[in-house]
């Protein structure tokens, strides 16, 4: 099975954890925002390629890994909903810094200002959540767990005003398929 992403990504992230728990035979082929333009309809990575399957979302090759691994996904609605918090919080998130990179200006549009509050009244939520300590982490975890330290390394949020998320993510750090998968150093 062939996952194409970068190691910076967090969603990237997610599904070679997934396929590290898995135990699935993957290759991640590094592929950059010219080579997803050519190759996946989203522009974005991750996507995936197995035999006859292409996928192109990270939430769908996440199902498909647990389906074929016999894990459990996402089997309870709260877990559900709170998982797409995330992703909203994730996708506001990421969609500012690729902005901003670009030099377009946060305060000239008072649609990203509300990404930017979104990014925050998300965060606030997620930090009155009940949230693992230790392993087994379900999907809604370590989607969590991508996103707060992506967020960090790229200078995107602190967790300064979110202590249980900050404890959260200290654990998260113990656990050894997150540790492998950490981004490289800037
Ligand atoms: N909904 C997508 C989001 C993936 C995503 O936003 N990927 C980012 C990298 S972290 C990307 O490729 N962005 C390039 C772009 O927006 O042009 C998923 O879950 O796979």
């Amino acid at each position: 099975m062939k996952l194409y992403g970068s190691y910076t990504s967090p969603f990237v992230r997610h599904c070679r954890i997934a396929l590290l728990e898995s135990g699935l035979d993957f290759e991640l082929i590094e592929t950059d925002n010219k080579a997803s333009a050519q190759q996946s309809p989203t522009q974005k990575v991750p996507f995936l390629q197995d035999g006859d399957t292409v996928l192109t979302d990270s939430t769908a090759i996440i199902k498909y890994i647990r389906e074929k691994s016999g894990q459990p996904y996402l089997a309870d609605i709260t877990e559900y909903d709170a998982f797409c918090l995330v992703n909203t919080s994730m996708d506001a998130c990421v969609n500012l810094f690729f902005l901003e990179r670009d030099g377009i200006n946060v305060e000239q549009s008072s649609y990203l200002q509300r990404q930017r509050t979104r990014v925050d009244s998300t965060l606030a939520e997620l930090d009155q959540m009940p949230l693992p300590k230790h392993s087994p982490y379900g999907d809604m975890a370590l989607r969590l767990a991508c996103y707060l330290a992506w967020g960090l390394y790229r200078g995107r949020i602190s967790l300064a005003a979110y202590p249980n998320l900050a404890v959260f993510l200290e654990h998260a750090n113990q656990y050894p398929a997150f540790a492998q998968t950490a981004p490289p150093p800037l």
